[in-house]
């Protein structure tokens, strides 16, 4: 009996010394903010400026974010998310590299109560109530976009025929699949525009150069326009068409996506013609959505950022620095 009277008299005065201090007993501190992000590879400058965005964003808003590279794979990607599971984080985050064949690992993380959002790309699912939401550019809108600069850049030409080349992102992705697609919803109705090829550059500068190598050879003095689905191969594919003595925005123009630093001064030299805005700097509306999730909170389905399109008919002067 006095055992138990001095038990609790020592944890009346650890509740008062709280009281007085101001303190609250440790268990009740909210314990920070935990996610797991699976990046999918460091292929582009807009990858690395992404993944920098969302470290310092993390910092920013007070959430532990346990960071894991994918490396171009998805399978280290589902690894990664299996990882995430195991450590019981509070929001698994993932920038899917491909659309298809995320299923089972997206089960596993809804059987254990671990909200996912997707970042930057989608997923094809037959069951939407795999992921909570999804934040990334609008890509359709984007080809729609670089199409409807070529026609009004047509126009201003009084152009009758305008041979296309046309060099995509990783394939089976959702930027690669969709601003395909937009581009070619707007100029494919047109009789001017002709295309001559598509070839997969993967995202990757080294690539963009060897497919603007190969084209030049098989289409030699015929091409007028490389459309380009980012800025990295865009990049790779002026050094060859420069390589080649062919001047980049001027004997062909160029229409790239992003919006790096290295590209919008190849725009204001006027080597490139044509900017399509996509934004990496999604960190802070990441955080903040990830606090309302765990949290708890529904958010909503799809977040598309606003953007811009820069081109050689505006006034350049305005565009602040890209940050990356
Ligand atoms: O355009 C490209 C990157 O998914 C929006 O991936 C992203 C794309 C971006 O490698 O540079």
């Amino acid at each position: 009996m006095k055992k138990i009277s001095a038990l609790l008299m020592l944890i009346c005065a650890a509740l008062l010394l709280c009281a007085c201090t101001g303190e609250k007993p440790a268990a009740e501190e909210a314990a920070p903010i935990v996610i797991g992000f699976s990046q999918l590879g460091s292929e582009s400058s807009w990858r690395i400026g992404n993944t920098k965005d969302m470290t310092e964003a993390a910092e920013r808003a007070g959430i532990t974010m346990m960071l894991k590279d994918g490396r171009q794979k998805q399978e280290n990607q589902i690894a990664a998310i299996r990882e995430f599971i195991a450590h019981r984080v509070d929001v698994i985050v993932f920038s899917p590299i491909v659309e298809d064949g995320w299923d089972n690992v997206l089960r596993e993380a809804k059987q254990a109560g671990i909200p996912v959002l997707l970042i930057d790309r989608i997923i094809q699912t037959t069951d939407d109530s795999l992921y909570a939401g999804c934040i990334g550019a609008d890509f359709y809108l984007e080809g729609r976009n670089a199409g409807e600069y070529l026609l009004k850049k047509a126009d201003a030409m009084g152009a009758k025929e305008l041979h296309v080349v046309e060099i995509t992102g990783t394939e089976d992705s959702t930027p690669m699949r969709q601003r395909m697609k937009g581009f070619h919803s707007v100029v494919d109705g047109d009789s001017r525009i002709v295309t001559l090829e598509s070839v997969n550059g993967d995202f990757l500068r080294s690539r963009g150069r060897e497919c603007m190598e190969y084209l030049l050879k098989k289409y030699d003095g015929e091409i007028d326009v490389v459309y380009s689905h980012n800025d990295s191969m865009t990049l790779g594919a002026i050094e060859a068409l420069e390589a080649a003595g062919v001047k980049p925005g001027q004997d062909v123009i160029i229409i790239t996506v992003d919006g790096e630093q290295a590209a919008i001064d190849l725009l204001k030299e006027g080597k490139i013609n044509c900017v399509v805005e996509c934004t990496p700097m999604l960190g802070d509306e990441v955080m903040r959505l990830c606090t309302k999730l765990a949290g708890g909170e529904k958010i909503v389905k799809l977040t598309h950022p606003v953007e811009q399109v820069f081109t050689d008919f505006d006034d350049l002067t305005q565009i602040g620095p890209r940050g990356y």
